[in-house]
């Protein structure tokens, strides 16, 4: 496969000192997780968005958007990282500067050992009190759905960002900060179309960054990202990976 990859491409990641990535739902679907958006199997194929991930839904209806996060956790619980999530793993040890800014919610990055995961839509396997957006660690056993806050009663909600709710300001100020410093950046199995994580890719490409796109469909980045490549992120990164910088460490696999 080491002959798709533009001499020039390689040769660039060779030299970069700062690469960052923006990765989206594709990256997951390898170890079965499914996408938002895809027609047949994506998670919104059958549920519309705006019924389960919005605040307006969950005080509509707290009972079922907590059945249907506690079926995703369930399912992210049982996956594994994929050989794309490793490969990004393994590009963050050969590059003096790396960030890796997700969409996700699966901790799969960590979970395969990538270090400086930047989480803009929060992570399912942490809560929050509804009322006061503080985090709660536990609560006593119950049937209850949702459960209630320890300190206050108010309901318990996932600890991730849903439509119409701000991005936590940690990882949204270093997604912008890798987006506007990088070298390379890479998108990787986003449909590009929730802000503001859309904005990355103009964004480092407006600074002179080399853009990167690997996602079998094209997407609103397609026409302007410097290389694409049409193809599953967890065939083609290990790859590059190795095409780049030599074999990817298997022991880490
Ligand atoms: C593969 C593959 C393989 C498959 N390999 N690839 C500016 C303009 C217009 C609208 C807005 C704007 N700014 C803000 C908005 C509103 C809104 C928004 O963007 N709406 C758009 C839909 C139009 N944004 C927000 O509300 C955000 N908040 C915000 O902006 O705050 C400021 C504000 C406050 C108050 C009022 C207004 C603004 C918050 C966005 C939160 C997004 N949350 C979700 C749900 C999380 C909870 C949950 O999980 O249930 O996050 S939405 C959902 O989409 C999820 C994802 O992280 C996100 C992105 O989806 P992603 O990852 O791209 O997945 P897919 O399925 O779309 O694409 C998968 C891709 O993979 C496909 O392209 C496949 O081809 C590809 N693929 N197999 C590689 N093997």
């Amino acid at each position: 496969m080491s002959q798709l990859f533009p001499s020039a491409l390689l040769e660039t990641l060779r030299k970069a000192r700062s690469i960052a990535v923006l990765t989206g739902a594709g990256i997951s679907a390898e170890s079965g997780v499914p996408t938002f958006r895809d027609a047949q199997t994506g998670l919104w194929a059958k549920f519309k968005p705006e019924e389960l991930a919005t605040a307006e839904a969950f005080l509509r209806n707290p009972k079922m958007v907590w059945e249907w996060y506690r079926y995703r956790f369930d399912m992210v619980r049982t996956v594994q990282p994929n050989p794309g999530h490793y490969a990004l793993a393994e590009m963050e040890r050969r590059v003096s500067e790396f960030t890796l800014v997700t969409q996700n919610i699966d901790g799969l990055h960590q979970k395969a050992g990538s270090r400086n995961v930047q989480e803009l839509h929060g992570n399912i396997q942490r809560y929050k009190c509804f009322e006061d957006n503080q985090a709660v660690e536990s609560w006593a056993p119950t049937e209850e759905m949702p459960p209630k806050c320890p300190r206050c009663g108010g309901m318990i909600r996932p600890d991730i960002v849903w439509f119409g709710e701000s991005l936590p300001d940690g990882p949204y100020v270093a997604a912008h900060m890798a987006s506007e410093t990088c070298d390379v950046f890479f998108s990787i199995g986003t449909s590009a179309v929730v802000f503001p994580a859309a904005a990355l890719p103009g964004m480092a490409l407006r600074a002179g960054a080399v853009v990167v796109e690997i996602n079998p469909e094209r997407t609103p980045l397609t026409a302007q990202a410097t290389y694409v490549f049409q193809m599953p992120s967890g065939q083609l990164l290990p790859e590059l990976v190795k095409a780049a910088w030599g074999a990817v460490d298997s022991s880490k696999q």
